[in-house]
């Protein structure tokens, strides 16, 4: 892409109105504009971001064995007053009437309309067990939206829905989502924490919150420092021990503020560590609750009629984006991890409209884009001072800087974003670095 054709509408003020620094750098790097409180328009660039996250996650889950589908935005009234929702749900939900005055919602969650789809077609155990999942917006009227994202009003949600014949099965489907939300969160490049905690208007009896560390999380935890020693690029794949490993994790203690009570904690002092986090996923197990009312049953191996057992699985998406800034920024700006960077290299030509500087970036650009490189070319008719400072905050992993005088000695500097460690590399060796993995 080059940034003359592109629209990154940055701000070199801070904008008041943002108090988290993911919210002042998302606004500031032109990835994000508030259409409404709690409401967000995403601009290209954080677009991109978005739709790799949400891509990362689509792998996990499908790896995993869940199935994607996509349901509507809108739901019937009717199908929250089978569960008892619809009036327990309370101000969070965003209630609408169409022209027929019939009652209809935007969706907070999907159980009800899931159980309804499943109810309708699965009619025997030998159809389960299934995980359905999609990744879809979803409203909640908060009292107070804030700090931009991890707040909102409307968010994108993946949200998946497990069916299982016996409370084995369902277990088993749980286990299978606590080590897929794992496994995604380090291919995200965040370290989260699995956390136990209460069910809420989900429902049930089991129940992980997955937090990323930031000072600037909603949630205080008390947790284990074993647990923050482990490393989850090791998680089981789905047909890994998956059970074992759930097993030996959640011996180690985690657990948010209201969770937590110090009389009780086994963990001794020295290696408790109290942090800060952000919720970015949630896993629920609640049995027959959704089933139960609202007739979802099966016919078992031995005729006999029973409900079907249930879980739920949710993951911020588009949080998770303000999520990784809150924990990879510096005064600078963002830090993105690679597999989330809008792009893998910024390209900063350092004297645009130079006979000399042009030809050789034109080219540096036609090659990474050939080899699949993702390249943002700042080919603008600025100040190199602006240009790096935009480099800087929008956070791209790799600058490739290339100057006047470096091409008359057939050099281009490399700087990594992350350790600011700058190289001098000749063309060659530039591309081949950044073409390489
Ligand atoms: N039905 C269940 C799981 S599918 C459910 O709704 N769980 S939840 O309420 O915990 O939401 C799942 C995830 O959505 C949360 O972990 C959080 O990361 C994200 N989320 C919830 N509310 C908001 C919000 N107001 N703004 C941004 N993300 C949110």
């Amino acid at each position: 892409m080059r940034l003359s054709q592109y629209f990154m509408p940055t701000l070199k003020e801070t904008p008041a109105e943002a108090q988290v620094v993911s919210h002042r750098l998302m606004l500031r790097a032109g990835m994000l504009r508030q259409t409404s409180a709690g409401i967000y328009a995403w601009l290209p660039l954080g677009f991109r971001v978005l739709q790799k996250v949400e891509q990362i996650v689509r792998e996990e889950q499908n790896r995993y064995g869940a199935i994607e589908l996509l349901m509507p935005t809108i739901q019937s009234a009717d199908l929250w007053r089978e569960s008892g929702r619809y009036d327990a749900y309370g101000k969070e939900m965003l209630r609408i009437r169409d022209r027929h005055e019939r009652e209809m919602l935007f969706g907070p969650t999907n159980e009800e309309m899931i159980t309804d789809i499943v109810r309708s077609f699965v009619k025997s155990y030998r159809d389960l067990p299934k995980m359905l999942y999609h990744i879809q917006w979803k409203f909640r009227d908060e009292v107070r939206p804030r700090f931009g994202l991890m707040r909102g009003r409307e968010f994108l949600m993946k949200d998946t829905y497990s069916f299982d014949m016996d409370y084995a099965g369902a277990l088993r489907a749980y286990n299978k989502m606590y080590c897929a939300y794992l496994s995604t969160f380090a291919r995200l490049g965040l370290k989260a924490v699995p956390v136990r905690a209460e069910t809420g208007p989900i429902g049930g009896n089991l129940s992980h919150e997955f937090h990323i560390l930031a000072d600037t999380g909603e949630s205080a935890l008390y947790v284990d420092q074993a647990l923050l020693d482990l490393d989850f690029l090791q998680v089981p794949g789905p047909e890994g021990d998956v059970d074992g490993f759930v097993a030996e994790t959640t011996k180690l203690y985690a657990a948010a503020d209201e969770m937590h009570d110090a009389a009780k904690c086994p963990v001794p002092a020295e290696r408790l560590v109290s942090r800060r986090g952000i919720e970015v996923g949630h896993i629920f197990y609640f049995g027959t609750k959704y089933s139960d009312a609202m007739g979802a049953k099966i016919v078992g191996p031995n005729g006999e009629s029973t409900a079907i057992e249930m879980g739920s699985y949710g993951i911020g998406v588009s949080r998770i984006v303000a999520a990784a800034i809150e924990a990879s920024h510096d005064e600078n700006g963002i830090v993105w991890p690679e597999s989330i960077a809008p792009f893998k290299v910024g390209l900063i030509n350092l004297k645009s409209g130079d006979a000399k500087t042009d030809p050789v970036c034109a080219d540096l650009y036609a090659k990474l884009e050939a080899a699949g490189v993702e390249v943002l070319y700042d080919d603008r008719d600025e100040r190199a001072g602006a240009k790096f400072a935009d480099m800087d905050l929008i956070g791209v992993p790799y600058q490739l800087i290339v100057g006047p005088k470096g091409v008359d000695r057939g050099v281009v500097e490399l700087k990594h974003r992350k350790t600011g460690e700058r190289q001098e590399l000749s063309l060659e060796s530039a591309l081949a670095r950044l073409t390489q993995g």
